[in-house]
């Protein structure tokens, strides 16, 4: 058989009805894939807001929020870094709730045992627990990281040392900046995992001003949204504490 016998018997002879038939139906596959593209869009952009995000996509992040907290292992440590690894030049992300000036004098961290029950600390109460090192890739929701070196003492060390058992047991720690400008809300596994410090040292200084002096969170399980600078007040609750980002449309949980 010659090649050409070969390809022609191969070759289904299509006819030209058959051709726009197929064109036909294509087509309107594609309208009404489009079509339904733009009613799931519209259907979508109708739907009320919860906290900031549409209602369905709010419901995707609890339903993500769920599957995290469930698979979050609270031994696992977040990969640690080398002080050489540790920029010198750390970046400044965030204002808010944050003052040029504070009276280092008079500031007090208010731990609110529970209502109407606020203890009240000292920089230097803080800073005679044991101090931890955590240096760990900082990631910031808006793109960037950097591997940074803070340190301070462990949340779950303080809280041990404080007696805050009962506290322990509730399911999350809201904290809020000196004037309550800028406040989060941390699940507790997360909050009491090793990595987890009440920070006031940077690269081995007490920390700048625009990065949260006298004291601030650093978690390393989480976004940078949740290191929240200028602590005033903890609390404890089983209820979801206020979140600053999250009730403008971010993602509560914020794990990595
Ligand atoms: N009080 C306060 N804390 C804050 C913020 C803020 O705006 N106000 N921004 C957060 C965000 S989005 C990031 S990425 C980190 C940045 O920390 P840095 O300024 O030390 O780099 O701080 C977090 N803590
Ligand atoms: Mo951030």
């Amino acid at each position: 058989m010659s090649k050409q016998d070969y390809y022609s018997k191969r070759t289904k002879e299509v006819s030209k009805s058959s051709l726009t038939k197929k064109l036909v139906i294509s087509f309107f596959v594609f309208a009404l894939m489009v079509a339904s593209g733009i009613f799931a869009w519209k259907w979508l952009n109708n739907q009320p807001k919860e906290q900031g995000a549409l209602k369905p996509l709010r419901k995707v992040l609890e339903a993500n929020e769920r599957i995290l907290t469930t698979t979050f292992d609270s031994s696992k440590k977040s990969k640690v870094y080398s002080e050489r690894d540790a920029v010198k030049k750390v970046r400044v992300n965030g204002w808010i709730g944050i003052k040029k000036e504070i009276d280092t004098v008079a500031w007090r961290l208010q731990v609110v045992r529970k209502p109407g029950d606020t203890l009240k600390l000292t920089l230097d109460d803080i800073k005679k627990l044991p101090k931890e090192d955590v240096i760990f890739d900082f990631k910031c929701i808006e793109g960037w990281s950097q591997v940074t070196h803070w340190a301070g003492v462990p949340l779950k060390t303080f809280m041990e040392y404080y007696h805050l058992n009962e506290q322990e047991q509730m399911k999350y720690v809201g904290l809020q900046t000196i004037d309550k400008k800028y406040y989060v809300g941390i699940d507790m596994p997360s909050a009491l995992q090793s990595q987890t410090i009440l920070c006031y040292e940077l690269n081995n200084e007490p920390l700048p001003m625009n990065q949260g002096y006298p004291l601030r969170l650093i978690i390393p399980v989480k976004y940078g949204i949740k290191h929240i600078k200028q602590i005033g007040t903890i609390f404890f609750s089983n209820q979801k504490p206020p979140d600053y980002w999250a009730e403008r449309g971010y993602d509560y949980y914020a794990g990595l």
